[in-house]
């Protein structure tokens, strides 16, 4: 049974998600200048970024930057930025090419809304506009320089996740364990690494305060993906809003495909009091993150 320590924090976790979800739209409606685009181009992207999604890697961003005593309106570029990357690759791996998705989000795909060559090129755009609008903010340019670094490095890495997952290359001499973790750290964990990093940047973290911030998003990186594969074998697809059960199908290397679901459920609970230590390095100001892990721990979609 839960405490009621942990369902406080569950809670607080909730709370934190949907006043940093209302936020972090606020930034991607206001600050990103959408006017310079043709109007059908504008108009994809936008459907492609705004309205809807969980948010939880910009809230990251954010929420990382205040954990480590910095200002919300230094980490709200590196937000806007990191949410461009994720949307995306969303956008991207929906499409007939890759994951061929008709939903997500609770409504039908970009490509299905505005065909695909739209689909491709708005997703294009969103990655390029990332890095325009980590070099157009506020930080100082040295910061600038190092943010799109960290970008640069997790949206790669994330690339290479994806290639081991459809198109395959992983080592073969590591066991099939070895081989999710590592499609699912690349996949999925270097952009939640990267979020957590990205926000210490801004705030100006120390060594030891990055170095806990790198540990909290390896280990949020890696619970969130596993929560995911879990998600895809008990919920439906109008729950989560995107397609479920196809996982087993197309025979992907997900966690549930090869441990027991009380072994998954294991290593949620393990990664979660990972993230957990490493938030609490950070004293107070890392409560908000113990929140988030809680939460992300026990989400059902
Ligand atoms: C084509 C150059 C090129 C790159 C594309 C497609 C791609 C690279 C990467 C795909 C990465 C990917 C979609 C990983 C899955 C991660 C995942 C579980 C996404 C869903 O995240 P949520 O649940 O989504 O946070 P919301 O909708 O809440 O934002």
């Amino acid at each position: 049974m839960e405490s009621s320590h942990t369902m406080n924090q569950v809670e607080d976790g909730h709370k934190l998600l949907a006043d940093g979800g209302e936020r972090v739209e606020q930034l991607l409606a206001e600050s990103i200048d959408w006017s310079r685009l043709p109007d059908h181009l504008a108009e994809a992207a936008q459907y492609g970024v705004l309205g809807g999604g969980k948010r939880l890697r910009p809230i990251l961003v954010l929420t990382c930057c205040s954990a480590v005593s910095g200002r919300e309106v230094d980490a709200a570029a590196a937000a806007t930025a990191l949410e461009l990357v994720h949307c995306f690759s969303l956008v991207h791996d929906d499409l007939p090419a890759l994951d061929d998705d008709e939903l997500r989000r609770g409504r039908p795909t970009l490509h299905v809304h505005s065909g695909e060559p739209m689909a491709i090129l708005a997703g294009d755009l969103m990655l390029a506009m990332a890095f325009g609008v980590i070099a157009t903010g506020p930080c100082p340019p040295n910061v600038r320089v190092s943010l799109v670094e960290e970008l640069a490095t997790g949206t790669s890495d994330m690339v290479a996740g994806q290639v081991y997952d459809t198109i395959g290359g992983l080592p073969v001499d590591i066991s099939p364990l070895d081989q999710v973790r590592l499609v699912h750290r690349n996949k999925t964990g270097a952009l939640i690494r990267t979020a957590c990093r990205m926000g210490g940047l801004c705030g100006g973290a120390s060594p030891e305060a990055m170095a806990a911030l790198t540990q909290y998003g390896e280990a949020m990186g890696l619970m969130f993906q596993i929560v995911d594969d879990l998600l895809d074998i008990t919920q439906s697809a109008d729950h989560v809003g995107k397609a479920t059960g196809k996982d087993a199908a197309l025979g992907k290397r997900t966690y549930p495909a090869v441990l027991a679901e009380s072994a998954c459920q294991a290593e949620v609970d393990r990664l979660r009091d990972k993230a957990t230590t490493a938030a609490k390095k950070l004293g107070d100001g890392g409560y908000p993150l113990q929140c988030l892990a809680e939460v992300m721990a026990v989400r059902t979609r």
